[in-house]
């Protein structure tokens, strides 16, 4: 029987573990930390076992192939030694995917926009009564869907790190949101090589299958003639000029039209509950793989009006006395918050900062000038902030606590201005993570903004 190592005990690496075990396989899960008890209680229910604080290479290098879950780098010591003694390493992606049958399987990944978009497809194909699930970098793992469901359509979230143990996985639609700097601690500080994992999403596609990309991505389309692509081309596009003979999307005066072959959907942005040109990105992309799903075209273009934000990207979190308030809590870096303040329509109270990535903020200098007048940099170091946007926003404060950033805010906005956190920083100097700030700048305009 063929022995299997899962490496890591959370959400990945549970799924991957019972998939192994139902499909006959000897496992054994390894977690160098903790696992959550309701991990521990489904890995109890199957039968499998693990176990945590620590990993016994012994019994690791016994085993013939090694599940990795996406947040174990490389370079740590258990995978370099796995790697030396030759025992293949796979992502949960390239393993699940072995199990999925004839379901089809629609992966989305970039930079910025994979929740919403993947959340997007996931809502168009369940309206139209698909029988379909979500999963990968959101949710539960594929892992475990392909474990305990039976699907025809998987609508998957991607990240780089998943992508790099994918090797003969293949997505039969597979969507490139954008592709601009991030995570660069995981790929030697090197954007081609980070680059290089995002481009993995269309390998091993044949011409029966799809690639959504997007044709304003200058990243993006240097890639492409590296690549002797065989699969049908859909391109989405605001600016450039793009056309394709499968298909293709493109926004103009607020209003797109999505074509797939013969089959096209025309929806006004106006029109739909999340807006800024990200969005309509978004939606193009979703649109262009619903149609190449067969989903029919006026329930799309429904399904895509009714879809309202994802909880942390630019969700309204209320309006009391004139002033709006915006939890973008979701926005870690500085693309994402490019188009934060491309979509205010309002003058800006911008709240940003935590723990600044290397960030270069120079592509929001000409946003902030036309539309921020009060900057709330809150961190426990936010002196790169105040002295990028000095002189660029009219006042720009320094506050410590998230307490003290609401105050001052609020004192900030006057009747018709939005309050937009939108922080282009990763939350871990003052919060648990992105979610846990969100909820409590949330819960701070309920009791005190109201
Ligand atoms: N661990 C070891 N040995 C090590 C290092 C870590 O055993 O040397 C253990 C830890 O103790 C921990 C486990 O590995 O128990 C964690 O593995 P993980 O970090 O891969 O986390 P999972 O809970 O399995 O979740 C992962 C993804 N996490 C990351 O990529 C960091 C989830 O994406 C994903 O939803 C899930 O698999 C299912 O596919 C989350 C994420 O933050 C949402 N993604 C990043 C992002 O969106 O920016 C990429
Ligand atoms: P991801 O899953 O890739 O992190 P999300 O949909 O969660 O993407 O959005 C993350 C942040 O990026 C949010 O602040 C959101 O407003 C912004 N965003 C969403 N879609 C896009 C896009 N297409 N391009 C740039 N930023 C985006």
């Amino acid at each position: 029987m063929k022995k299997i190592v899962v490496l890591g005990g959370g959400i990945s690496g549970y799924g991957s573990a019972i998939l192994a075990k139902k499909k006959g396989f000897e496992v054994f899960l390894t977690d160098a930390g903790r696992i959550a008890d309701r991990f521990r209680a489904r890995l109890d229910e199957w039968e499998v076992p693990y176990e945590e604080g620590g990993h016994t290479m012994e019994r690791i290098l016994d085993a013939q192939e090694v599940v990795k879950s996406p947040g174990i780098p490389d370079t740590a010591p258990v995978v370099r030694a796995i790697r030396e003694r030759g025992i293949p390493v796979v992502s949960e992606i390239e393993f699940a995917g072995r199990y999925a049958g004839k379901a089809r399987c629609i992966c989305i990944t970039g930079s910025n926009g994979k929740t919403t978009t993947t959340s997007l497809i996931y809502k168009i194909l369940r309206d139209a009564g698909m029988n379909v699930a979500l999963g990968g970098n959101i949710g539960e793992s594929f892992a475990w869907s392909v474990a305990t469901g039976d699907y025809d359509w998987y609508v998957l979230e991607l990240s780089s790190f998943q992508l790099d143990g994918m090797y003969d996985f293949r997505a039969h639609v597979g969507v490139l949101m954008n592709i601009t700097p991030d995570h660069l601690d995981r790929y030697d500080h090197c954007f081609q090589n980070y680059v290089d994992s995002k481009m993995r999403i269309a390998r091993n596609m044949t011409s029966r299958d799809y690639f959504i990309y997007s044709g304003d991505d200058e990243t993006i389309w240097e890639q492409l003639p590296k690549y002797d692509f065989r699969m049908k081309q859909l391109p989405f596009a605001a600016r450039n000029a793009v056309a394709s003979g499968a298909g293709d999307a493109f926004l103009c005066d607020g209003v797109f039209t999505a074509a797939v072959g013969r089959t096209s959907v025309e929806i006004d942005t106006a029109r739909m509950r999340i807006g800024g040109l990200h969005n309509a990105y978004n939606a193009m992309a979703a649109a262009l793989a619903a149609l190449a799903a067969g989903v029919d075209p006026e329930r799309i273009r429904r399904s895509i009006c009714e879809f309202a934000p994802v909880e942390h990207r630019l969700e309204p979190a209320g309006e009391y006395g004139g002033v709006l308030w915006i939890n973008d809590s979701k926005a870690t870096n500085v693309d994402s918050v490019w188009y934060a303040l491309e979509s205010m329509k309002r003058p800006v109270v911008w709240i940003a900062g935590g723990t600044d990535k290397g960030n270069d903020y120079a592509p929001l200098k000409d946003f902030a000038r036309e539309k921020v007048h009060t900057l709330v940099c809150m961190g426990l170091d936010n002196a790169k902030l105040v002295r990028e946007f000095t002189g660029v926003v009219p006042e720009v404060i320094s506050a410590d606590s998230l307490d003290a950033a609401m105050r001052a805010a609020q004192h900030a906005a006057r009747p018709g201005d939005a309050v937009l956190l939108s922080p282009a920083c990763a939350s871990f100097d003052l919060f648990k993570n992105y979610e846990n700030r969100g909820e409590l700048f949330k819960a701070w305009v309920a009791e005190h903004a109201k």
